[in-house]
């Protein structure tokens, strides 16, 4: 286990990470994008890892952007230029966005506590949200004069419709981790005291899965929300094209045949 702005940790197959400012909420800082980033690429590129878990220390999953970090905070002078919050999402959320939706494995995120802003948005990109009754979660944005952003503009409309997304994104109130589950924005909440034991029995039935195949699955039910139905079709297509060559149908159709536990090793 690494001591740095997050936490990694492996049990199996299993890479955990959990962000790591307790004191602040696990908000974010350029350092903590660095650690956080520099996790992610060293689980994509481990072999052995076949699912990433996504957590916080302390008594929240994240608040979103660490809003006293001098590169976030506005400028205070009127003699100043304004601070170019573009550049800064460009140069580290969208980076982050991107390298969650395009992890080789499946990713969890665990929500205890608030998710807020960007910290929301964040746990929403992952491929499942499973939360302790405890969580919540928080457009905290327009309270703050900006707009949903770390995906939030995309996601929640495509989550739970448009009118509970205006909803969400305009009054930036705490929906509690219940009420997400209930209106379909995350998969599960549970009681916080089986939060860890559900949560690891997801990852390691998810790492135990086709990871090809779920991959190609969160990539494809992207891609068809802005398909028509036959090019939708065309889309399956072709990747049970690519997958139907793959080891891993082979092994599924196998097992099957044979009445017995699948074992799948492609990555
Ligand atoms: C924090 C934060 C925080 C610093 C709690 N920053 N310290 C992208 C790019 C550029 C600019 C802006 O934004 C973005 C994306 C975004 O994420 S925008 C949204 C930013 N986040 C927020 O607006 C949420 C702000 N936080 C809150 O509203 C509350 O803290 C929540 C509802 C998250 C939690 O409330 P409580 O449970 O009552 O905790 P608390 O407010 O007492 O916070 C505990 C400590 O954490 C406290 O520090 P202190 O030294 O007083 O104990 C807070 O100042 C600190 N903290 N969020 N984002």
């Amino acid at each position: 286990m690494s001591e740095t702005l997050v936490r990694i940790s492996s049990a199996g197959a299993v890479r955990t990470i959990r962000l790591n400012r307790p004191e602040a909420l696990n908000s974010f800082t350029s350092q903590m994008h660095a650690d956080l980033m520099a996790a992610l690429e060293d689980a994509a590129a481990d072999p052995s890892v076949r699912c990433v878990v996504l957590g916080g220390e302390g008594r929240a999953f994240c608040a979103g952007q660490d809003l006293s970090d001098p590169m976030a905070a506005p400028e205070l002078s009127p003699d100043k230029p304004p601070k170019d919050l573009g550049h800064l999402i460009n140069s580290l959320y969208v980076p982050l966005v991107a390298r969650v939706r395009s992890m080789p494995v499946p990713v969890i995120a665990v929500v205890h506590g608030v998710a807020a802003g960007a910290g929301a948005n964040l746990a929403l990109c992952c491929d499942m949200v499973v939360a302790g009754r405890s969580g919540s979660f928080i457009q905290a944005f327009s309270k703050i004069g900006l707009v949903p952003d770390t995906g939030g503009t995309w996601l929640l409309p495509r989550l739970v419709g448009h009118a509970r997304a205006m909803g969400l994104a305009m009054l930036g109130d705490k929906l509690p981790a219940e009420e997400a589950e209930r209106i379909g924005l995350i998969w599960k909440c549970v009681d916080d005291a089986e939060l860890a034991s559900t949560v690891e029995s997801l990852a390691a039935r998810l790492a135990a899965m086709p990871l090809r195949a779920l991959v190609a699955t969160r990539q494809a039910l992207a891609e068809a929300q802005q398909l028509d139905l036959p090019a939708a079709l065309a889309l399956e297509a072709r990747l049970q094209t690519t997958l139907g060559a793959a080891q891993d149908y082979r092994e599924g159709v196998e097992a099957f045949r044979a009445k017995r536990a699948p074992r799948f090793t492609e990555r």
